[in-house]
């Protein structure tokens, strides 16, 4: 866009011979550093993160370039070259599909953030006051005729999120014999319309959640209490309570929040690729970036700058 805006103003000065000398740069440059490929996503910790990222790599001298990309098939598209950077690999949500393409080669484990992860069926707090027991899941199915609709009925409501997050909640549900339907969210602001909703009619809601994200600063709730996670649990059906289904677990607690990386960036661009081993997000940054969206409503570009003038120390060190 830049490039192209440059271009025309130079066109604008009808000065022939600068036109020419000045495609020349451009395609010297585009030679010498290919643009790093950054997806975005549809949660907006990510999409204000992207932008950091990507500004932090511009300011060591590499070029980004941000691509739209179905978070869940993200790990293939890094293995056909498409993508060359995912900076939030959330371990509940695509750790089996990450490490499937870490164990092929092609994507490599780059770092790990601090940030400590959940992604899980959470509930707000005053559910507990109609369903005792509560957060354990065998509580929760017990009264999944609260969380019924006339869709649904007479099976639970669970309100996941986009296909595309891989949650396997169809799967636990079959895993752990629950009396629940799964309903995808079109997008995490669906999520958050309806607890708003149900907040103000203390009805009865149980939905997907995470954190680090914005949601506990403004509401009291809890994660439901699945069994614990094991490795394996959701591709090996034997082991766990289910002897032969998988996804018979919770998604983990303390989860991890990676950075991936296509297997050739570290050769084609060594300069950004030791910043991006050392670009290093905590709880609060991640909590941060979604807060000043979602409850600041300020523009993705404008909570980047926020983030980054507040953390100037802290993401200049990773550029030397
Ligand atoms: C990947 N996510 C934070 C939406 O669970």
């Amino acid at each position: 866009m830049m490039k192209y805006r440059s271009v025309q103003s130079i066109i604008g000065c009808v000065c022939v011979t600068l036109l020419a000398f000045s495609f020349v740069i451009t395609s010297e440059t585009a030679k010498s550093a290919e643009a790093i490929k950054i997806p975005l996503h549809n949660w907006t910790s990510q999409l204000v993160g992207a932008e950091i990222v990507g500004r932090i790599l511009q300011e060591g001298g590499s070029e980004v370039e941000y691509v739209p990309a179905d978070s869940g098939a993200v790990y293939e598209a890094m293995c056909e070259g498409d993508v060359d950077l995912v900076h939030e690999v959330w371990q509940g949500a695509f750790g089996v599909a990450f490490e499937k393409q870490v164990a092929k080669g092609c994507v490599v484990d780059a770092a790990t953030h601090d940030a400590k992860t959940r992604e899980e069926w959470w509930y707000p707090s005053y559910v507990e006051e109609v369903c005792p027991g509560l957060p354990d899941w065998e509580a929760l199915n017990g009264c999944a005729e609260l969380f019924a609709t006339s869709e649904t009925a007479p099976k639970g409501r669970y309100l996941g999120g986009p296909a595309e997050w891989l949650k396997g909640d169809d799967k636990r549900v079959l895993g752990l014999g629950m009396n629940f339907h799964v309903i995808n969210a079109g997008s995490a602001d669906a999520i958050w319309a309806e607890l708003a909703i149900a907040f103000e009619k203390k009805k009865p809601i149980v939905h997907f959640n995470w954190t680090p994200n914005f949601i506990e600063a403004l509401y009291d709730g809890k994660f439901i209490e699945f069994p614990e996670y094991w490795d394996g649990c959701k591709d090996d059906p034997s082991g766990g309570l289910n002897a032969e289904l998988t996804h018979d677990c919770g998604n983990p607690k303390g989860g991890y929040l990676k950075i991936g990386v296509w297997e050739g960036l570290p050769e084609r661009d060594p300069g950004a690729y030791a910043v991006i081993q050392k670009i290093n997000f905590s709880n609060l940054d991640v909590a941060v970036m979604s807060k000043l969206v979602d409850v600041d409503k300020m523009e993705v570009q404008d909570a980047a700058t926020k983030w980054m003038d507040d953390n100037d120390a802290k993401w200049r060190a990773w550029l030397n």
